[in-house]
């Protein structure tokens, strides 16, 4: 039989300004250093979990196509965190809804994660219900950056031992706020999937760049900069830094071994380009990049006509994408709200 009562999850993707690059604990997801990040307005996923005790496995169905085996057990991990244990277990239909390209540095696997964790807890609860900080913990063990698609418009993802929580080694997420109103403009080099993922490049410049330990110093360091200038509104100190800290971290997988780079000669190209525009006063932004060569920017709100013109006469041949910040991190629907956003996005 299958359950009645839907209820859609709704969450955003989020992009980091202080980047999360290494674990720690790889099974638990535990960062080797702090990072912070934005959450997007426009950069959705929405997530419908079915119960169906007639299947004999999970289906995983993403913007209207039955996933591979492999994406559908990484799913059903998932769901494993929230079916009762003393019952038959449930087999489950999940329907997902990305707004952005799946695997593209794009950060789909960060709202991808929190709305499959959010949209299970509404097929599966249970009383007294799960905590939020519970939800974003069983949410990081999946896909870290996930666990900081539950606070908006900003959130600190913690690497280090939560005071009150001294017992068990673990990091710790919330929310931060910054009194500018800031968007970000996504330029989008390619929405090809990744030839490596970015857990796979983690786990290699974990293991093997020589850079990687200056880098875990280095982002501590830049996260509680960053803190103090959000905090001021300093938004040029926030971007300055936000760009520092994007460049170290690609520079650890160009000193790995073999080394590699997400960023390509396109990145790089565009990268001088944005510089030479700021320097004249055109493009108060400043950029920042993540598994894949596409180039994010950050602005202030007020200077988005300014931006858009400027991106739109020196980057014609690329996609551009702008969103605000999300006023919210997630949010429940009422019914199936993804079965519809499927079809239209076919
Ligand atoms: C970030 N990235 O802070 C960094 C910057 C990519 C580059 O978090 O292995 O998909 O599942 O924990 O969360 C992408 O990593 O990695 C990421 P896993 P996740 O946004």
């Amino acid at each position: 039989m299958q359950q009645k009562n839907l209820k859609t999850a709704k969450a955003h993707a989020n992009i980091a300004i202080i980047k999360y690059w290494g674990k720690r604990d790889e099974h638990e997801v535990l960062p080797y250093n702090s990072s912070i990040s934005f959450t997007l307005e426009a950069f959705y996923t929405k997530t419908l979990v079915v119960r169906d005790e007639t299947l004999e496995k999970d289906v995983f169905v993403l913007n209207g196509e039955e996933q591979a085996e492999e994406q559908c057990q990484k799913a059903s991990l998932v769901l494993d965190f929230f079916r009762p244990s003393n019952q038959k277990p449930y087999c489950a239909k999940i329907f997902s809804f990305n707004s952005m390209p799946t695997a593209a540095g794009l950060s789909s696997s960060s709202s991808g994660l929190a709305a499959l964790v959010l949209a299970a807890n509404e097929s599966f609860p249970c009383h007294p219900p799960r905590s939020l900080e519970s939800l974003a913990s069983l949410a990081r063990k999946s896909s870290g950056s996930a666990c900081r698609s539950f606070f908006s418009p900003f959130a600190l993802w913690d690497a280090s031992w939560a005071p009150e929580q001294k017992q068990k080694e673990r990091s710790f997420v919330r929310k931060v706020d910054c009194p500018l109103q800031l968007s970000m403009f996504i330029l989008v080099l390619s929405d090809k999937k990744k030839d490596f993922s970015s857990r796979f490049g983690m786990k290699h410049t974990v293991e093997t760049s020589s850079l990687f330990s200056s880098w875990v110093e280095q982002a501590n360091q830049d996260a509680e900069e960053m803190l103090v200038f959000m905090k001021q509104g300093d938004f040029a100190s926030m971007g300055a830094l936000m760009e520092k800290n994007t460049l170290l971290m690609h520079e650890t997988t160009r000193h790995a071994v073999p080394p590699f780079s997400y960023l390509t000669d396109e990145t790089w190209q565009v990268l001088e380009r944005i510089q030479a525009l700021r320097a004249k006063g055109v493009l108060p932004a400043y950029f920042t990049m993540d598994a894949g060569p596409n180039v994010k920017l950050l602005c202030e709100s007020k200077d988005k006509d300014l931006l858009f013109q400027t991106l739109q006469t020196h980057f014609s041949h690329l996609r551009i994408i702008y969103s605000e910040a999300s006023p919210q991190a997630f949010e429940v629907l009422e019914g199936d709200q993804v079965s519809e956003a499927s079809s239209y996005a076919a």
